[in-house]
């Protein structure tokens, strides 16, 4: 119940985020749709960082139709700047330059034996979520699903990792233009990850998954971290494939609407933050976002 009224929520303020402020609606809206999944899909290998230019020299592959194989600088976001590293394989998309330098978005960096895992996990996942069926809901007591992602330095972490940990986890994604949802729970991911620190828990890990994995790359969760001034020694972003992150939602009891137009920066969603102990159980959960930092810190041993 308290989920659908935060999707009715949810819903209303995106109807006046579309008809609000801008004109061309329409137009804006398509533009939007298109800004995922503009550009030339290319694949590449870095040469050199050019962190001072914020730039990455790359030697890319043929674009069929486009461009032939060639060593070119483009512009790329702080996150991907951040992670890239000489030798890295990317796929991205590349978009025509405006002012003589072109630029790289959708940086997916590509690693076999990263990949590889990732890929697996995202396998067993569905065969998990599949095989549970109408019990793919995860409740309070319960294991914490397995799963390998990518962080927000483009390494995998499966979880694994964080055993022996205790983890407070939620969902939310980079654009999300809703002050009330994902800003808010980012922000009390914060003060929680800092209540935590104050009352001396010792082994707190704090995780957002992205709800956007078409838009939210590695670098994209590195950036919004870094503008945030996030600390991320105990705090990780994590993407990945989408079938991933959808049967990862089913089994957290987290509503969000994939399926909507590819490109959309608008997700419809639910918001649900977690509890995990550090046996990897679900210790406690709360839907919506009128939870209390204080009281998940109270909910952590120490
Ligand atoms: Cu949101």
């Amino acid at each position: 119940m308290i989920r659908m009224t935060m999707a009715v929520t949810a819903l209303g303020a995106l109807a006046l985020v579309g008809t609000g402020c801008r004109p061309g609606g329409a137009a804006r809206g398509n533009a939007a749709a298109e800004e995922a999944t503009r550009g030339h899909p290319v694949t590449g290998r870095v040469v050199a960082v050019m962190a001072e230019r914020g730039t990455l020299l790359v030697d890319h592959d043929e674009i069929p139709g486009y461009m032939p194989r060639m060593t070119m600088e483009f512009h790329v976001g702080q996150g991907d700047l951040a992670i890239a590293k000489e030798g890295a394989e990317l796929r991205a998309r590349l978009i025509e330059a405006e002012n003589g330098i072109f630029r790289l978005e959708g940086i997916w960096w590509q690693d076999a034996v990263a990949d590889s895992t990732v890929r697996q996990a995202a396998e067993r996942l569905r065969e998990d979520t599949q095989l549970r069926g109408r019990s793919a809901y995860r409740e309070v007591g319960e294991n914490l699903p397995d799963f390998a992602l990518y962080t927000h330095n483009g390494e995998v972490a499966q979880a694994a990792r964080w055993r022996g940990k205790q983890i407070l986890l939620n969902f939310i994604y980079t654009r999300c233009p809703i002050a009330t949802m994902c800003p808010l729970a980012t922000s009390k991911m914060m003060e929680a990850q800092e209540k935590a620190r104050e009352a001396g828990v010792p082994n707190l890990e704090l995780v957002s998954i992205t709800l956007d994995p078409e838009y939210d790359t590695p670098g994209v969760l590195r950036e919004y971290a870094e503008a945030r001034g996030i600390d991320t020694s105990n705090f990780t972003f994590l993407t990945g494939p989408e079938s991933a992150i959808r049967d990862l939602l089913k089994q957290f009891g987290v509503l969000s609407e994939l399926d909507g137009p590819k490109g959309s920066p608008l997700i419809r969603h639910t918001l649900t933050t977690l509890l995990i102990d550090e046996t990897g159980k679900i210790a406690w959960r709360a839907d919506g976002s009128n939870w209390s930092p204080a009281e998940f810190v109270g909910k952590m041993k120490r």
